[in-house]
């Protein structure tokens, strides 16, 4: 759909809605940065191991970095419930009640950061709802996204579902305790990483066993790190 404008220009309605959406973002962006806090997006298919890699994360910065989750999904609050046994503060989204959304969004994201003690934070997980396609499309002011990809999903996703490993920060590769039973090449999973994002960060992780974790933890650590001294 396009309208006219007074220069005479045609703009899409859709590319005018996606500059709210984005100036929304900024003003989260701010609000992050104002707080001293880093908001890290970790986005990934419905069951990529998302909250598991929280919980395995979480369970490891504590003490070291004071942390908070937010977590979308479309309906119920098992993620939040799972993660609050952590002891952090966490928030649940529930995109029900703003249209059923299959993604975060900046502007539903603003409403909840007034539940979340953002000055008392280093770090803010945003959990964004289990999808590969629509999250990526939506900036909601973080400071990096991770993609979260299961060893089950299959080496292309990559190619498929190019935005979100072009706008990623990190890719973690999950569940990899799982491989002796798959045949997965993992290779080709970093084959076709670099042909859409050449040279994009990749930790293979279990949050089952913890193999891989150290990598990954690192790679928080230097998040925070980036915004200030650890504690
Ligand atoms: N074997 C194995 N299973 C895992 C691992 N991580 C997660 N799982 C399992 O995978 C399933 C989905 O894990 P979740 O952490 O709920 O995945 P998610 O991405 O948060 O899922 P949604 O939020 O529903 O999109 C659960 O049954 C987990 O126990 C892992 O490292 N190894
Ligand atoms: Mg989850």
């Amino acid at each position: 759909v396009t309208t006219d404008e007074p220069s005479g220009k045609r703009v899409g309605i859709m590319a005018r809605v996606m500059e709210a959406h984005d100036e929304l973002a900024a003003r989260n962006r701010e609000r992050f940065r104002a707080a001293g806090v880093v908001a890290i997006d970790v986005m990934g298919s419905p069951g990529a191991g998302k909250t598991a890699l929280l919980e395995a994360t979480l369970a490891r910065l504590e003490g070291r970095l004071r942390c908070g989750v937010l977590v979308g999904d479309i309906a119920t609050t098992n993620d939040a419930d799972r993660l609050a046994r952590s002891g952090v503060p966490v928030v649940q989204i529930n995109t029900e009640f703003f249209g059923g959304s299959c993604h975060l969004e900046a502007g539903v994201v603003a409403r909840f950061l007034g539940e979340m003690p953002l000055d008392e934070l280093d770090l803010l997980f945003i959990e964004n709802v289990g999808n590969l396609v629509c999250p990526a499309e939506f900036d909601i002011g973080q400071a990096a996204r991770v993609v979260v990809l299961s060893v089950t999903e299959g080496e292309d996703k990559p190619l498929k579902y190019p935005l979100a490993f072009r706008g990623a920060s990190q890719v973690v590769l999950s569940k990899v305790d799982l491989v002796p039973h798959l045949d997965v090449d993992l290779g080709a999973v970093r084959t076709y990483v670099d042909r859409v994002h050449p040279g994009l960060g990749m930790c293979t992780v279990s949050a089952r066993t913890g193999e891989g974790l150290g990598a990954w933890m690192d790679w928080v650590e230097d998040q925070a790190a980036a915004r200030g001294p650890l504690r």
